[in-house]
């Protein structure tokens, strides 16, 4: 890059901050009051605190685990128990939010809606996904997925199964991936935009507007040291991702499985790709998170241009029923996916042997 483009670059006056651009879009929103911008906001404030942690997080004593097992099973890592504090923390403080769902708590958590705002919102979060890699300095990330509770529920006395609603019922998801730099990713089903983190005047700038995943593309993502416990469905549909063909520039498929699911789906929207975590013999439901990870990893998919399905069925049309219930996973490029369906449902064109 020339000296000059750096400068041009540099010129942050091209960039509207996340603030910004939530308050210009407010309208596009059916319930605009001022409240929905609050909570965005007050996700990105704690993204940002989260943000500043993780990046000293080898100075601190936030490494390694809490000696806590959470509900999914999963041993806690004292990064993952930071998160969820910091985003509950922000969430309560800017009382737009009556209710949390949080990987890192069995029960959804009420918030008691402060005098001046109607807290009308539900928040269901990962805080801190993919957090096997956050010890070994991989990029992690947040996920988050806000509904509304139903107009004639008062806020106080939001309960989980206001909490249960489908995919479809979103009124905005996104994801937080900090990566070699510090994005934040939402929709509020008009479009997909994404903002990097300047971390020199602690803002986040619109980077990415309008994200369109490509139809097809050369990435799939999947732990393939489960193959043995995969359908043979699924089995055929590899093997055919890796075969040559002169006619298909993306096969053979590039295998990059970071096992950070933020990470790896950001690179498959902005790359072309597929991620998937399928049922296996051990876990039929496979591993991730229907509320707090496919759901609005589906709502983005889609608002992209994607796709995102169980194997079967629509993720966003899922009927949730609780809170930290699994799902199997295929998502990303609508090609890749239908093609992963076609494998998986025996339809799929003859295989070449040879
Ligand atoms: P993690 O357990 O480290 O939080 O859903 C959680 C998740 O990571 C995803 O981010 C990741 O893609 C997947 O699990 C990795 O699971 P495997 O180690 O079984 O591949």
């Amino acid at each position: 890059m020339s000296d000059s483009s750096i400068a041009e670059h540099a010129d942050l006056g091209d960039f509207k901050t996340l603030e910004q651009f939530i308050l210009e879009t407010q309208s596009e929103y059916e319930h605009s009051s001022g409240s929905f911008s609050r909570l965005l906001r007050d996700m990105s404030v704690a993204a940002k605190i989260v943000n500043r942690d993780m990046r000293r997080a080898g100075l601190l004593d936030i490494y390694g685990q809490t000696g806590i097992t959470n509900v999914q099973g999963e041993v806690q890592k004292k990064m993952d128990a930071l998160a969820h504090k910091e985003f509950v923390l922000a969430l309560r403080r800017g009382g737009e939010c009556c209710l949390i769902g949080s990987e890192e708590h069995a029960e959804a958590i009420p918030i008691d809606a402060s005098s001046e705002s109607d807290g009308h919102y539900i928040v269901l979060m990962d805080p801190l996904d993919g957090s096997s890699n956050i010890d070994v300095n991989v990029s992690v990330g947040t996920i988050f997925s806000i509904y509304r509770i139903p107009d004639d529920v008062p806020p106080e006395e939001a309960t989980l199964d206001d909490a249960l609603q489908p995919g479809t019922d979103q009124v905005a998801a996104g994801y937080i991936v900090y990566g070699s730099s510090t994005m934040l990713v939402y929709t509020t089903g008009h479009g997909v935009n994404g903002f990097t983190l300047d971390p020199s005047i602690g803002e986040f700038l619109l980077s990415h507007r309008n994200l369109q995943t490509p139809d097809r593309g050369s990435i799939c993502s999947i732990n393939s040291g489960n193959y043995h416990a995969f359908d043979q469905g699924l089995r055929d549909y590899l093997n055919w991702l890796q075969e040559y063909d002169e006619n298909d520039p993306n096969r053979p498929a590039k295998t990059r499985y970071i096992g950070s699911f933020v990470s790896d789906f950001h690179r498959n929207m902005l790359m072309g790709g597929i991620y998937m975590y399928p049922s296996t013999q051990g876990n039929p439901d496979g591993k991730l998170r229907l509320m707090y990870e496919a759901n609005p990893m589906a709502f983005l998919i889609e608002q992209a241009g994607g796709k995102a399905t169980n194997g079967k069925t629509r993720i966003m049309e899922l009927e949730p029923e609780s809170l930290h219930q699994r799902t199997p996973l295929f998502i990303g490029s609508p090609d890749m996916v239908d093609r992963a369906h076609a494998f998986l449902q025996g339809n799929a064109p003859q295989q070449r042997t040879s």
